[in-house]
């Protein structure tokens, strides 16, 4: 089989997630770091984000569609339950996570700490305060939604939380949602336990945007 190409920067979360799974499933790839616009994004995403994939003449973008070929594709544990109700919930919380969470933690929040258009490149607090009130009630679903079982979807490690957790770890970085995190008991447990997890420890990124280069892990 030829090898898989992932194409895309380490730190999108959706680069990320997509790493996860590979990792989950033992699939072998090459990570080429580029960032979304560049000419060979642009030449397989209709809008130049990223992640996108090449193996051999399959060329996908999108994380939810790469997800599902690297899960059909490769052997390995399924990255979704067999029994639909649940295989359905992953697609109600990955869509969830994708429609209402990613939009605001990481396009709002993130955004504005990591690539702020403030003339000093300090954060853009107006942004940063805006999102808060919609956070804190955002992390109080989430934390909900984690509590019984400490997974999205049923009592095992899915594409559900595969999706979430990149999101999650960089809240943990930035003080506002890190002190959000603090308080959301169930989902800082999640964190905690899913960080520790080999497929999730070896993937995470080397280097995060606004970083110095001296500062980037080896
Ligand atoms: N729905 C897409 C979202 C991908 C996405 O938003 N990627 C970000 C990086 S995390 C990106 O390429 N942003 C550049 C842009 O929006 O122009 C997916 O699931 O792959």
């Amino acid at each position: 089989m030829p090898e898989l190409e992932l194409i895309g920067a380490a730190p999108s979360n959706y680069v990320w997630t997509c790493r996860i799974a590979l990792a989950e499933k033992g699939v072998p790839y090459r990570l080429n770091e580029l960032r979304p616009h560049s000419p060979e994004v642009d030449a397989i995403h209709p809008f130049g984000k990223i992640p996108v994939m090449r193996h051999g003449a399959v060329e996908l973008c999108e994380s939810r569609a790469i997800c599902s070929y690297i899960d059909n594709v490769f052997n390995g544990p399924k990255l979704a339950p067999s029994d639909p109700a649940r295989a359905a919930q992953v697609e109600q919380w990955v869509s969830i996570v994708n429609t209402h969470i990613d939009p605001v933690w990481v396009r709002q929040y993130l955004r504005a700490h990591f690539f702020p258009n403030t003339p000093d490149g300090s954060p853009e607090r107006e942004t940063i305060d805006a999102a808060l009130p919609k956070m804190e009630q955002q992390f109080a679903t989430m934390d909900r939604a984690v509590a019984n079982t400490g997974h999205l979807v049923g009592d095992t490690f899915t594409l559900a939380d595969m999706n979430f957790m990149p999101i999650l770890y960089y809240m943990g970085l930035k003080p506002e949602s890190s002190a959000l995190l603090q308080r959301s008991p169930n989902l800082k447990a999640y964190v905690d336990r899913h960080m520790a997890r080999k497929s999730v420890q070896e993937t995470v990124p080397t280097w995060i945007p606004g970083q110095k280069a001296s500062e980037r892990a080896a």
